[in-house]
């Protein structure tokens, strides 16, 4: 079967765009499915360093083809400074990148409108990127949204935009006291843009019926989370797609029948980025080890992670709602040198003890992590396989793989490509 879909097991930033690049040159085409430029994934090679937002982690491999698929909301301005930065490395981006002409198209006041309405959530903010993606979205489907199709008849741009623009000024200005936006100025810009987008735009859902017809492979490229999909995740603290293995069947038009592997990325401790719950956060000495040791700042805002303890509870939610098949753990050598490492392997609510995931946001903010402690090890750069890790490192990854009952099949020893164990 044709299809694998990578997965971020956690809140995100658990290093896809590492294990997508990885495997890319082994598939024929890799595709974005939900989410748009609020992803950050950060692919390292030789001295090299590229943080991709829009463009599948497969753009780095010539043989491979990317699709960004209808579910994902683009932001044209984004899409096209990331194509030019890709070119300016010497990659082939046109006749490689393929747009799909009904995904639904970021306007500058849905940038404008995240940011106005995370400043009037106040206390309550979600903690977005500001990238638009909720009100993309909320638009969607509302049934008023733009899609990349819309773009390609100047007038009938221009009447949906004249009033769509209407609304949302009288929203912007009058609700969230925001700037208004012109609307010949935004014209003009996306005019221009729908020229320089044409060549990359085409049925992506028929290109990729093609290529399950003639036996080709796909890797659907998942961003974000699990525990940051709207449905499955900590609502409202959550984006505004499905990151779930579900949401690659909506946002590529793919059958589930043509899924045969579902990995599930883990990172070997957690991160967040933005407001919710997060149980085994740390607010001490070690979570700030975790956050220098790992880097761990958002890779398209700049912002702290905040960081804790690996969530067995959250992560075997997250292996049910996805089905995953395998397991790549990233980012073991962060944990090298912490001499005693705690794992959540349930949670306490009042007198109770559960290993079930609450999803109502008033349970989950009581709950009370329940650690098992694990001998720490140290460091493992040097090791290129399983029997060249300590004991006790191998230990770690063996909890792993019991308590979540899945197969490691991949171990991330360090940013770049060759940091890697295959298992
Ligand atoms: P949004 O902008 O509406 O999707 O924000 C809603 C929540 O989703 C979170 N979110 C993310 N979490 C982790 N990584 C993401 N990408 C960037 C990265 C984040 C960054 O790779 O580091 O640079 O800050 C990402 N995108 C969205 C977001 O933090 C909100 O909690
Ligand atoms: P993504 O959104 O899931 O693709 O992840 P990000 O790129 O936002 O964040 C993951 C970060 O960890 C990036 O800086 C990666 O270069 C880095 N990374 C990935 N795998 C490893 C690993 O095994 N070890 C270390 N130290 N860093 C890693
Ligand atoms: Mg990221």
């Amino acid at each position: 079967m044709p299809v694998t879909i990578v997965i971020g097991a956690q809140w995100g930033d658990e290093g896809k765009g590492k294990v997508v690049d990885l495997i890319a040159p082994e598939v024929d085409i890799v595709a974005r499915y939900q989410g748009g430029a609020n992803a950050g994934h950060t692919i390292k090679w030789e001295d090299k360093t590229f943080v991709l937002h829009l463009i599948p982690s497969g753009i780095f491999h010539e043989g491979t083809e990317c699709v960004i698929g209808n579910g994902v909301v683009i932001d044209p301005v984004a899409l096209m400074a990331e194509i030019r930065q890709v070119e300016a490395l010497g990659f082939q981006v046109e006749g490689r990148l393929h747009i799909s002409h009904t995904a639904h198209v970021i306007m500058p006041y849905h940038k404008r409108l995240d940011q106005a309405k995370e400043k009037y959530r106040d206390a309550g903010a979600i903690g977005t990127t500001g990238r638009g993606i909720g009100p993309a979205y909320v638009d969607k489907f509302a049934r008023n949204g733009i899609r990349v199709v819309d773009l390609l008849d100047k007038d009938t741009l221009r009447a949906k935009l004249e009033s769509a623009l209407e609304e949302k000024n009288d929203l912007l200005a009058k609700v969230y006291g925001a700037e208004r936006i012109d609307v010949d100025e935004m014209v003009n810009e996306y005019v221009d843009f729908d020229r320089r987008i044409d060549p990359f735009v085409t049925d992506t859902t028929a290109l990729l019926h093609r290529a399950l017809a003639d036996g080709k492979r796909i890797l659907a490229e998942g961003a974000q989370g699990s525990l940051l999909d709207v449905d499955h995740g900590t609502y409202p603290f959550v984006t505004s797609s499905h990151p779930t293995a579900g949401g690659c069947c909506t946002g590529l038009g793919v059958p589930p029948t043509s899924v045969d592997r579902v990995i599930g990325i883990v990172k070997a401790y957690s991160t967040r980025v933005g407001n919710g719950p997060f149980p085994t956060e740390l607010e001490d000495e070690t979570g700030e080890q975790l956050r220098a040791t790992g880097q761990e700042f958002g890779a398209t805002t700049g912002r702290p992670r905040r960081c804790g303890w690996l969530d067995l509870v959250a992560l075997s939610y997250a292996t049910r709602v996805n089905g995953f098949t395998d397991l790549a753990v990233t980012k073991l050598d962060v944990l090298a040198g912490i001499d005693e490492l705690k794992v959540c392997t349930a949670y306490k609510i009042g007198d109770k003890i559960t290993d079930r995931f609450p999803l109502d946001l008033d349970t989950l903010d009581r709950v009370e992590p329940v650690y098992e402690t694990l001998p720490g090890f140290g460091s493992i750069d040097a090791a290129s396989t399983m029997d060249a890790l300590p004991q006790e490192a191998r230990d770690y990854l063996q909890f792993i793989e019991d308590r979540l009952g899945v197969r490691i099949s991949t171990v991330g020893t360090g940013p770049k490509r060759s940091e890697t164990i295959e298992v």
